[in-house]
């Protein structure tokens, strides 16, 4: 096996070099495929030859169509129909869908959020099976993690057995711990194989940047690149996270679906830093220099960082690009979208600040309405 090498936190990482197999043709679906994480998968697999539908309810921001896909459902997977339409021939089946965000949004929206991924997760699943696929992946989660077990700042690394006994600290993690058990479970009941990573907060270009849902990364390069005078940071600063460059993560899923793991793996790296550190760095891209205010916001877990021995023996390679390097391609990118808008005379002044989305229930109205029956029934 050939093997490549990179610097990730001062260590060299040697990880196996991974060819993806050609498509030719072969039918995929992706769930939430025009989202951050499943257009760049998407976009992949099209390009080496795979023949990809994405469905989603929402249109991809920042690609035209046919970049990143053959065919586009345009629909609601919590519609078990709408699933099974999509996955019609397909060998693959991808679940990057969810309403989903950072601290702003998973703590606000507890009872949407668990009422739709649910929904989703099960039709997409059922979906596959019916539709014959020989494999099927889901997105979980590094929020599926015991709470118990990252109360400490010094985070030694989340091993994938610590998600049990459970107790994760909302709604989204324990969705996503019942989606993995359904998922492994129809894997054993069924002839289809399952393939599960635990997501440690990714982020990149073209990843929600604004409007709530976004992640620290994006969160701590928007207010850099707009605030003038001092930096707003929800908690006091010393709060750890390990979080992972997009490419890595697209890397990650494609390695996974292309082995035999058949375990719930960690796909994060294992470089952890505390939030001061982390704006520290997006101010270094710009030589800025700011001081920083602490202001009560959502916190969520004091410590979290990644254990990826399993994922090495599994996958022989592991997520390597640093902070440094994922955040400054992600802080630029931001900075290009926020004068865009500036240029277009949007209003950007309030970019110095995060929000925290407020929980509204329209999109469960549009679904369950009364079944009108005749009246000989
Ligand atoms: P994203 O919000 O950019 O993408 C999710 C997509 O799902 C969106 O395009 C959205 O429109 C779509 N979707 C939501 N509800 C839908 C519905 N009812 N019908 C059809 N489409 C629907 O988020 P992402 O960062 O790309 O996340 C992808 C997956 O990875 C999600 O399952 C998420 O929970 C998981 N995950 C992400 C991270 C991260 O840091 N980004 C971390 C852990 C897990
Ligand atoms: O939102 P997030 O990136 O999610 O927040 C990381 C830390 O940064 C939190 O302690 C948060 O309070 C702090 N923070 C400070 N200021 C801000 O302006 C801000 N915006 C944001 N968003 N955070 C700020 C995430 C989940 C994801 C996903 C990943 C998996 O939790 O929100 O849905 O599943 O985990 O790793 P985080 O890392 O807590």
């Amino acid at each position: 096996m050939s093997e490549e090498s990179k610097v990730s936190n001062g260590n060299v990482v040697t990880n196996a070099s991974f060819i993806l197999p050609a498509g030719n043709g072969t039918k995929v679906c992706i769930g939430g495929g025009a989202g951050f994480i499943g257009s760049h998968i998407a976009k992949r697999l099209k390009e080496n030859g795979y023949h990809v539908t994405v469905v989603d309810w929402k249109k991809n921001q920042f690609m035209a169509v046919d970049e990143f896909c053959d065919v586009f459902v345009h629909d609601d997977l919590r519609k078990l129909e709408v699933a099974v339409e999509s996955c019609l021939g397909c060998k693959h089946v991808y679940n990057l869908a969810a309403e989903m965000g950072g601290m702003g949004f998973i703590c606000s929206n507890e009872s949407v959020l668990s009422w739709s991924n649910t929904a989703i997760s099960m039709n997409l699943l059922e979906a596959a099976r019916r539709c014959g696929a020989s494999q099927f992946f889901y997105a979980s989660s590094a929020c599926a993690y015991n709470e118990a077990k990252q109360e400490d700042t010094n985070n030694p690394g989340l091993k994938e057995s610590d998600a049990w006994p459970a107790r994760p600290q909302d709604m989204y993690g324990l969705e996503k711990l019942y989606s993995e058990e359904m998922a492994l479970t129809y894997g054993r009941d069924f002839n289809m194989e399952i393939r599960i990573a635990r997501f440690h907060n990714v982020y990149g270009p073209r990843g929600t940047w604004k409007g709530g849902r976004e992640k620290a990364p994006a969160a701590f390069c928007r207010k850099v690149i707009t605030s003038t005078s001092e930096v707003e940071i929800w908690g006091d600063g010393k709060q750890t996270r390990s979080f992972t460059y997009i490419d890595d993560c697209v890397e990650g899923v494609l390695r996974l679906m292309n082995s035999d793991c058949k375990d719930v793996i960690n796909l994060g790296t294992t470089e952890m830093v505390d939030m001061i550190s982390f704006v520290k760095c997006a101010m270094s891209f710009e030589n800025k220099n700011m001081p920083l205010k602490y202001i009560e916001g959502p916190v969520g877990v004091r410590g979290r960082n990644s254990n990826n021995d399993l994922i090495r023996e599994k996958l022989g390679w592991e997520p390597s690009i640093s902070i440094v390097d994922g955040l400054r391609k992600t802080y630029f990118w931001i900075k290009e979208e926020v004068e865009k808008e500036r240029r277009e005379g949007k209003i950007t002044n309030n970019y110095n600040k995060s929000e925290v989305v407020e929980q509204v229930d329209d999109s469960l109205m549009k679904l369950g309405n009364p079944v009108k029956r005749s009246k000989l029934n």
